[in-house]
């Protein structure tokens, strides 16, 4: 079972990657950004808990996303494994992570990090901000707010990977072909 972690800033690609990974390797698929868009598209109490923080560009609170994420782990059992996209972000939630798979017998199989330059994170995120009806890719100020958050509380779950040996950079500002090949080669080399 692979069990892969799809790591970088925000706008690096880690969800336009995770459908093409996902097609090639039958793999599950959890994207705490979807999860947490539907909560918001459903109005759940959730949901607007979690837009106060989403529309300021802040990350969502451990406690509120690794409950949402214990129960999809048991979701899909023919998959042959899960890619998890947008999680974990914080150190708290790596280590819940690494404690739900192991009470599964079951543990992360390699951590893909996009690297990608900041000015084309922001032009990336703007140019979505104008065609989808994503509030936090809408201003610049929010997108600032991302990032400063991903190298405030997320950058440090490279370092947590790291230390286990599994975590492996892959540039990430090819097109979106040039990085998939990257991604399928490091991913072939587990086999
Ligand atoms: P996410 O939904 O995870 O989104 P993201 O990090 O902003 O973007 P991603 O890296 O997936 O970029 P994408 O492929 O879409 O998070 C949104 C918010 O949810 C967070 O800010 C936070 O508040 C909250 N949240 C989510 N998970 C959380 C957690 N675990 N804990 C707490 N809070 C959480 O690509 C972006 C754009 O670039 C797209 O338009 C795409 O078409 C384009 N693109 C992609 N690859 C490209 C390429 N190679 N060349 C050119 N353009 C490319």
């Amino acid at each position: 079972m692979l069990y892969l972690i799809l790591f970088g800033p925000p706008g690096s690609g880690k969800g336009t990657q995770s459908e093409k990974i996902i097609a090639r390797y039958g793999l599950g698929h959890l994207s705490t950004g979807d999860l947490l868009r539907s909560e918001i598209a459903h109005s759940t109490p959730l949901g607007r808990m979690a837009k106060n923080f989403m529309d300021q560009g802040i990350l969502v609170p451990d406690d509120v996303v690794i409950a949402m994420i214990s129960s999809r782990l048991d979701e899909n059992p023919m998959a042959r494994g899960f890619i998890f996209d947008g999680f974990p972000r914080t150190s708290a939630q790596a280590a819940a992570l690494d404690g739900l798979l192991a009470r599964r017998q079951r543990e992360i199989s390699l951590v893909l990090s996009l690297v990608v330059p900041e000015t084309e994170l922001i032009r990336r995120l703007l140019l979505r901000g104008v065609t989808s009806n994503r509030s936090d890719d809408a201003h610049e100020a929010v997108i600032h707010a991302r990032i400063q958050e991903y190298h405030d509380k997320t950058a440090a779950v490279a370092d947590h990977y790291t230390q286990l040996g599994k975590f492996r950079t892959v540039k990430g500002d090819g097109t979106v072909e040039e990085t998939f090949d990257l991604l399928c080669t490091e991913i072939d080399e587990l086999d």
